[in-house]
C-alpha cells in the first residue's frame, strides 16, 4: 500500500492469455482508488477466439505495449510473467511482480514488492487472495475472469494445482457469472474457419478407428491443429492425421487420445525418413520440405505410408497389437471407406 499515491499513473504489464488478463483486471481493480489511473498493456497480439471472448464479454480493456504508450506511466507493474521472460519486459522497472512461475537463480526478480509462488496453479489463485484479505468482493466480471484463469492454467484441474486453486475457485464460484464462462470456453473457432471443416468434413476418411485428411493448401497450419484437436472429439475416432502444405512443406498433425497408439512413435514411424516427425503419447506433428517428396504428390506420400500404417502402428511401443482379422480387413479397403 506504501508504493501508491493519488498522483501517480500505473500501467500494468502482460503477456496476453486468460491467467494474465484476469490477474491484471484483479490488480487493476486493488489499484483503482489508490492511485491517479491504470492501464493494462499486452506485449502480444490475442487471436485465440476464447481470449477474444473473455477480453470482450468480461470488458478487460488492454491496450498494445508500445514506447509512447509506457513513456506516459510513471509505475510498471508485471503479472504472471517475469522480468526475463520476455525482451519487451526487459527495459522496464517494476514496482510490484506477482507471478507463479518457477524462479531462475540466474535471473532473481528485483523490485520493491515481489510475491512470487511457483506452487500455485494460477496468478489468479494469488490475485484471489490479495482481494480477500484486502476485503474487496469481486464483482461479477473479475470473478469469471479469475476463475477462467485458474480453469485455464490448471487445465480445469487436470495438472498443476494447488489446493488454493480448489479454494480460490470454490470462493470465486460464488460471485461469477457462469453462463458467462460458458460462453467463453465454447467460444472455439472463428468464423473464417468453417469453410475450412466443410471441406475437411467432404474429403475425411475413415481408417479403421482413425480418420485422416489431406486439406491441400492452407493459409496457416494453424487451422490443421484446430482440425486435429475438433476430430479428437468424436467418440468413435481413437486418433486422427490433418495434413496440409503451407510454406513449401507438408505439415501434419497427428492426434490420439493416448491410450491405445503411442501418437508421437507413430509420426517418428511414419515420417521421420523425409523430415521432422515425432511427438508425445497423445499428440505428434510431421514437416516434410516439399523437395524432398521428390515429384510425388503429398496426398499420395501419405495414402503410400497410411497403408503400412499398421506395421508402424505395430512397431510404435505403447501400441495395441489388436490382431484381429476385422481391422486387417478395415485396413485392405481403407480405400472404399469414408
Ligand atoms: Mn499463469
Amino acid at each position: 500500500m506504501s508504493l501508491f499515491n493519488k498522483k501517480e499513473n500505473w500501467l500494468i504489464l502482460i503477456s496476453g492469455d486468460p491467467d494474465a488478463l484476469a490477474s491484471a483486471k484483479a490488480l487493476k481493480r486493488i489499484l483503482a482508488r489508490r492511485v491517479n489511473g491504470v492501464c493494462i498493456a499486452m506485449i502480444n497480439e490475442i487471436t485465440r477466439p476464447d481470449n477474444l471472448a473473455m477480453v470482450r464479454y468480461l470488458q478487460i480493456p488492454i491496450k498494445r505495449l508500445t514506447p509512447p504508450l509506457a513513456a506516459q506511466y510513471d509505475k510498471f507493474a508485471l503479472v504472471d510473467s517475469q522480468p526475463h521472460h520476455h525482451p519487451s519486459f526487459a527495459g522496464f522497472q517494476f514496482s510490484i511482480v506477482m507471478d507463479h512461475h518457477p524462479l531462475n537463480p540466474k535471473n532473481p526478480v528485483e523490485a520493491p514488492f515481489t510475491e512470487i509462488y511457483p506452487a500455485y496453479g494460477s496468478n489468479s489463485t494469488l490475485l484471489t487472495e490479495f482481494l480477500y484479505n484486502l476485503k474487496i468482493k469481486p464483482g461479477k466480471l473479475l470473478a469469471t475472469a479469475l476463475l477462467y484463469g485458474i480453469k485455464t492454467d490448471t487445465h480445469s484441474f487436470e495438472l498443476n494445482f494447488h489446493d488454493a486453486d480448489i479454494r480460490a475457485f470454490r470462493y470465486l464460484s460464488k460471485y461469477a457469472d457462469h453462463t458467462l464462462l460458458r460462453k467463453i470456453t465454447r467460444s472455439e473457432f472463428r468464423v473464417e474457419w468453417l469453410s475450412y471443416f466443410s471441406y475437411a468434413f467432404r474429403k475425411m476418411r475413415l481408417i479403421g478407428d482413425g480418420l485422416t485428411v489431406f486439406m491441400d493448401q492452407v493459409d496457416s497450419t494453424d487451422i490443421l491443429v484446430i482440425l486435429a484437436d475438433f476430430f479428437l472429439r468424436v467418440h468413435d475416432v481413437s486418433w486422427n492425421m490433418v495434413s496440409g502444405v503451407a510454406d513449401d512443406k507438408l505439415v501434419i498433425i497427428f492426434r490420439g487420445d493416448g491410450i491405445k497408439v503411442d501418437i508421437g512413435k507413430l509420426a517418428e514411424n511414419l515420417f521421420s525418413d523425409l523430415g521432422s516427425a515425432g511427438g508425445k503419447k497423445a499428440m505428434g506433428r510431421a514437416e516434410i520440405p516439399l523437395a524432398n517428396l521428390r515429384e510425388e504428390h503429398p496426398q499420395q506420400i501419405i495414402w503410400e505410408r497410411l497403408q503400412n500404417c499398421k506395421l508402424a502402428l505395430k512397431k510404435s511401443a505403447k501400441l495395441l497389437a489388436e490382431e484381429d482379422e476385422a481391422s486387417e480387413e478395415e485396413f485392405a479397403d481403407m480405400e472404399t471407406k469414408t
